[in-house]
């Protein structure tokens, strides 16, 4: 009951809800340092097919490469690992976010200040895609980004 009613309020704040299976919301990239040459994107990524998808690739004129990325506990130290897909479960969300997954940039071709926009594109399973324009905000991490 609590879920479905989660769910019934996303779809109504999302202006994006018609037509896809999959929702991109709240979408942005953090703000790095200029001279820094990595960064990441966040969103929530909502399915409404009665079958999981995955977000399998992104693409973004302001990287040289683009990864998906998870955070994963090694030794007590926190590491980020490429993975090949990130899954959305049927009916469900995904959350990329500071600590888990991301979509990595590598190699920025511009800086990321704060109020800045950038392009990214999803690519997901089921052959749909996304084209967002993320605003670049300042994200507290307690943690180092790593490679
Ligand atoms: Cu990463």
């Amino acid at each position: 009951m609590k879920k479905t009613l989660l769910s019934l309020l996303l779809l109504v704040l999302s202006p994006l809800a018609l037509a896809q299976d999959i929702q991109v919301m709240h979408p942005y990239a953090r703000a790095v340092p200029p001279g820094q040459m990595n960064s990441a994107a966040f969103m929530m990524l909502k399915n409404a097919a009665s079958e999981q998808v995955s977000l399998v690739k992104a693409t973004s004129p302001a990287a040289n490469v683009v990864e998906l990325h998870n955070h994963i506990m090694d030794d007590g130290v926190m590491k980020m690992r490429q993975v090949e897909d990130i899954k959305v479960p049927a009916e469900g969300m995904a959350e990329l976010k500071p600590g888990g997954f991301h979509v990595m940039l590598i190699g920025l071709k511009q800086n990321l200040n704060e109020g800045d926009q950038i392009q990214l594109k999803l690519h997901f399973s089921n052959g749909e895609m996304a084209d967002l324009e993320l605003p670049v905000k300042k994200v507290q991490m307690g943690m180092k980004h790593k490679h």
